[in-house]
């Protein structure tokens, strides 16, 4: 297999011309962000900052970060650069609770990103050859108009979905021949679960590519895609904040995600420290470089990753992301070991005994903490038999034990109990709080 690259200028650019660009974006955007925008300005002269001190790529350091909070307390369009006249689009994420966090879209911010959305897909093998479902939510989320933009660009024919109804959706992939899919993992797999149920054979499909993302999905969940629905699956990712989808994703060979890096430019930060780390994993912070509608200078997205600078095999340049062990407000301090839902998943994916889905429980007995499990047996017939499910449970655990260095408590439940997303799935319910009222 291989992929076009969709803008061979900025997608094979040597390091030295990628750090010049970036270079000179960052002058120019520090420019424009303190010069039309009164919050960066407060926040510049608050440290006695001015735009002129920042010559070069390492005089980014000196800039304050801007945090989630920043936004919701300049809600809704403090922190826009332009007159209202020239904003285009409106979206907002998913906060889960109080406003939500809007963002601004000039013309040239939607022009700006379906280029990088058609990148990304492009990298995947997708061409304009393809028909693509897109199975996100259409709304004020960035994810369902952020591909659907992108695969118009590059050409591909869409069928705007939206979630929901996945007996339809099915149908949809089915009839319309549909060959490219877009949606979160969990809801990936679910449609695949729907494939089973309704008693199709994968021949009834001309699926072949997958592009997952908005929620964190292990190696072994993407396999797992891949088996299910017959495809190639692929990881994307982005953040309202700094556009929606479309600031990184895997190409074909699936050896981290391709930073669109002249319009986002990326640190590795030590998520105590704050300083900046190389070839380790810590908080992913970004800069848009080239955004007009409402720029944002160094942004705390709080997921963890590493960064990897070698040119890929695909022919890009561009830096890697891996994959997302988590964010730092998703890891959990069970007894004092960190935990991170992601090493369960790794650990659950390719045990054939179970399905796709799982949820993880905490609460706290007493002064301790537990921990506890649930995923769905494959066969219902082996709920019915004691001793078959006892030993899958006791494999589980040990299996979890070596991972996490904690014991679980492992429930198995019956097929399609758990509850299914149609967008982000919610694997974590942490009752410690409430139990300590
Ligand atoms: O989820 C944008 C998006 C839409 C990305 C569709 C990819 C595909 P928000 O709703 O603002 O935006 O959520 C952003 O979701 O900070 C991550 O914690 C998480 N996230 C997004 N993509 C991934 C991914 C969209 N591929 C937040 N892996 C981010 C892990 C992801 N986490």
């Amino acid at each position: 297999m291989t992929a076009d690259i969709f803008d061979k200028t900025h997608e094979t650019m040597t390091r030295a011309q990628m750090r010049e660009l970036q270079r000179e974006r960052l002058i120019k955007i520090v420019n424009y962000a303190y010069k039309n925008v009164k919050f960066y300005k407060d926040k510049f002269d608050a440290v006695k900052l001015k735009p002129k001190d920042i010559k070069d790529l390492s005089d980014i350091t000196k800039i304050p970060f801007t945090v989630k909070s920043d936004l919701r307390d300049n809600y809704p369009y403090g922190l826009s650069a332009v007159p209202i006249n020239d904003i285009v689009r409106v979206h907002a994420s998913s906060g889960t609770s109080g406003k939500p966090t809007v963002v601004l879209y000039t013309q040239k911010d939607i022009d700006m990103w379906s280029e990088c959305m058609a990148r990304l897909i492009a990298a995947t093998g997708v061409t304009s050859k393809d028909i693509c479902q897109i199975s996100f939510g259409y709304g004020l989320f960035t994810g369902a108009l952020g591909l659907h933009q992108g695969m118009e660009r590059l050409g591909v024919a869409v069928v705007p979905a939206s979630s929901g109804n996945t007996e339809r959706q099915v149908m949809l992939l089915k009839d319309l021949q549909v060959t490219v899919l877009v949606a979160t993992p969990s809801y990936g797999m679910y449609i695949g679960e729907m494939i089973e149920k309704l008693g199709y054979d994968l021949k009834d499909f001309k699926l072949r590519i997958g592009l997952f993302g908005s929620e964190a999905s292990t190696p072994e969940m993407h396999r797992e895609l891949e088996k299910r629905l017959g495809i190639l699956s692929t990881d994307n990712y982005g953040l309202s904040e700094i556009i929606g989808p479309g600031v990184s994703g895997e190409c074909y060979l699936k050896c981290g995600m391709h930073i669109n890096e002249d319009h986002f430019y990326p640190e590795i930060l030590n998520k105590d420290t704050l300083e900046p780390i190389e070839n380790e994993y810590g908080e992913l912070v970004l800069t848009t470089l080239t955004k007009e509608g409402m720029p944002v200078l160094r942004y705390r997205t709080k997921d963890l990753t590493k960064l990897n600078f070698t040119p890929c095999e695909c022919g890009r340049t561009t830096a890697r992301m891996e994959k997302l062990r988590g964010r730092t407000d998703d890891m959990l301090i069970i007894r004092g070991v960190n935990v991170f839902p992601s090493q369960i998943e790794s650990v659950l994916m390719p045990i054939e005994e179970i399905g796709g889905q799982y949820e993880i429980i905490v609460t706290r007995e007493g002064a301790l903490d537990s921990l506890e499990v649930r995923c769905e047996v494959a066969d219902v017939t082996l709920l019915d038999n004691y001793k078959r499910l006892e030993n899958l449970k006791d494999k589980i655990s040990k299996s979890l034990k070596v991972i996490l260095q904690l014991d679980a408590r492992v429930k198995l439940v019956e097929p399609m109990s758990l509850k299914r997303y149609e967008g982000k799935t919610k694997r974590v319910v942490d009752l410690r709080d409430l139990s300590k009222i």
